[in-house]
């Protein structure tokens, strides 16, 4: 047990540090603090040591030099153990530091602003803040180290109970955590400065070059019981994303819970100004897909499209869920459902269904800044060891953007379907060809190593349905190599298609679809997902 004499307290964010401050002057201990924390402490009425008569040397630099001094770092890190360091202490007039409370100047916060300069974030870079968190964590077996307002709590009720003493293990904690605090405070900063380029514009990519995660929690498995996960969110998330669910009831949720989940809501926030929308997924694939009047009837649409498959699916939803809506879904196996909201009544629905789980997340608000919309726009894959970044699938293409191949014009109602299904198709693992018509989709052929094996399977799931797909659209989500792709989705029923051209065979498919009646509209850009 070691008893604390004497600490130093220097923090920018004031929460709850009077009271910390109070309890450690309860116990007897001295309190050293810098400039704007020692006057608050003044102001109190707690007893505290300016640094700076402390050390005997003034606050210089506008503050940029406040606490590197031999007689802070020696005092936290000289060992009480070492008879060698003791003498030298005791020689140089170091006494010791038992405990340090410092939190840093406000880097993250600064950053996330959205007029701020470069000026303004160097100049909330701290130096003297982490060297000091440096010392005392690394002197551990000695001195305590809080970085953080949310370990006052607990460490007051610590000190309490032992008259002014903490354990060998909760320093070694504190320690763990104030390193984790310093290597994520330096990662904000260079993923922030390396935002810049060397001409001192702002480069949208690569940014997050340093990304770092904070740990949300452990999975009890991975993609299989045999292999052990955890569940990380970036340092500083996108609003609106799955990392910000707030999870309302249910059982814990999964790796796979987690990968469907994302999956469903991110395709579900994309139809946002199209309307009131629901997204059916499984295994990381859309299975259906519509837009409705109600929850309820974009629900039903796209359950339509694939019953087998939504057996046991993510739901996700962009508007508030409503009872009629809770209603239908709870009398299918749902493992999660997403929404921005749910009504009372459509959560006591749920509440006799305890397994469920149930999601509430926001939707992302409009004015997030240019730079937290670059930081998180960067989709990274792992390769053996090594990782592949790139930003993520973010086009979006409106009417204007078609460009019309065939003979056959394609009538408004058409054009409509086909912006639908192209949007719907962005989110089906390639090779993607979704059949779609009245804002739903009818068949889904997702994740084959050949187009025209999923144009067969997205028609055969109609069938299975008992959807018609006569006078439907087709979203291709890259160019028919072949026109053999062309013949089955025309045989199927379809009039329309959309997919991005570009093939050396463009004529040929081109020439199918005018000799297949079909109109075919093309993108000029592509959708892989793999
Ligand atoms: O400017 S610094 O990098 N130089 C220092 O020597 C130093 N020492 C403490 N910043 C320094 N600090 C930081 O000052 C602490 O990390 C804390 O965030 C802040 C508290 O200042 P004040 O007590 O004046 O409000």
């Amino acid at each position: 047990m070691a008893v604390i004499k004497r600490a130093l307290i220097s923090v920018s964010d004031k929460t709850g540090i009077i009271e910390l401050a109070q309890a450690l002057n309860a116990l007897g201990v001295e309190i050293l603090s810098t400039g704007g924390t020692a006057k608050l402490f003044r102001e109190q009425q707690i007893p505290v040591i300016e640094v700076s008569d402390y050390t005997g040397f003034p606050e210089m630099l506008d503050g940029r030099v406040k606490t590197l001094h031999p007689k802070v770092h020696g005092g936290l890190l000289g060992r009480r153990e070492l008879p060698e360091h003791v003498a030298a202490m005791q020689q140089a007039g170091i006494p010791n530091i038992d405990l340090l409370v410092v939190n840093l100047y406000p880097f993250e916060a600064t950053v996330a602003k959205a007029d701020c300069t470069l000026e303004q974030a160097i100049e909330n870079i701290d130096i003297g803040g982490p060297a000091m968190v440096r010392s005392a964590a690394k002197n551990w077996r000695d001195v305590a180290v809080l970085t953080d307002a949310s370990q006052y709590a607990e460490f007051i009720t610590e000190l309490k109970s032992t008259s002014g003493a903490t354990s060998q293990a909760t320093r070694f904690a504190l320690s763990v955590a104030a390193f984790n605090r310093i290597s994520n405070y330096d990662a904000a900063i260079s993923d922030y400065l390396s935002s810049y380029k060397p001409d001192g514009s702002r480069a949208d990519f690569p940014g997050q070059t340093n990304g770092r995660f904070v740990k949300l929690q452990d999975l009890r498995y991975g993609e299989n019981p045999h292999q052990q996960a955890a569940f990380y969110r970036d340092l500083h998330p996108a609003p609106g994303s799955l990392v910000s669910a707030q999870q309302l009831q249910g059982k814990e949720l999964s790796y796979n819970n987690i990968a469907d989940a994302d999956a469903a809501w991110e395709a579900v926030k994309s139809f946002d100004s199209a309307g009131t929308a629901c997204v059916i997924v499984k295994h990381a694939n859309p299975c259906g897909v519509a837009l409705g009047s109600s929850p309820l009837e974009a629900y039903s649409k796209a359950f339509q499209t694939d019953p087998t498959s939504a057996f046991g699916g993510i739901i996700a939803f962009n508007r508030t869920l409503d009872a009629a809506a809770a209603e239908a879904v709870s009398r299918q196996f749902v493992e999660v459902l997403i929404a921005p909201d749910y009504t009372p009544e459509a959560l006591a629905i749920f509440k006799a269904k305890a397994n469920v789980r149930v999601l509430k997340i926001a939707l992302p608000p409009g004015g997030d800044t240019p730079w937290a919309q670059g930081r998180n726009s960067h989709d990274i894959k792992r390769v053996g060891s090594g990782i592949l970044i790139q930003t993520a699938d973010n086009h979006e293409i409106s009417v204007t953007d078609l460009k019309i191949v065939s003979q056959k014009q394609p009538t408004p109602q058409q054009l409509e379907d086909l912006l639908f299904a192209w949007r719907v198709a962005k989110y089906v693992k390639s090779n993607a060809i979704v059949f779609c018509g009245n804002g739903m989709t009818l068949g889904v052929g997702a994740g084959q190593m050949s187009r025209v094996d999923s144009t067969r399977i997205a028609a055969i799931k109609a069938q299975n349905a008992n959807l018609s797909l006569q006078g439907s659209v087709v979203a291709s989500d890259a160019f028919f190599p072949f026109r053999d792709g062309i013949d089955v989705l025309a045989e199927a029923g379809a009039a329309a298609v959309i997919h991005p051209g570009g093939s050396m065979r463009d004529e040929e498919v081109i020439n199918a679809a005018n000799e297949r009646g079909l109109v075919m509209v093309l993108t000029g850009i592509r959708h892989f997902r793999h």
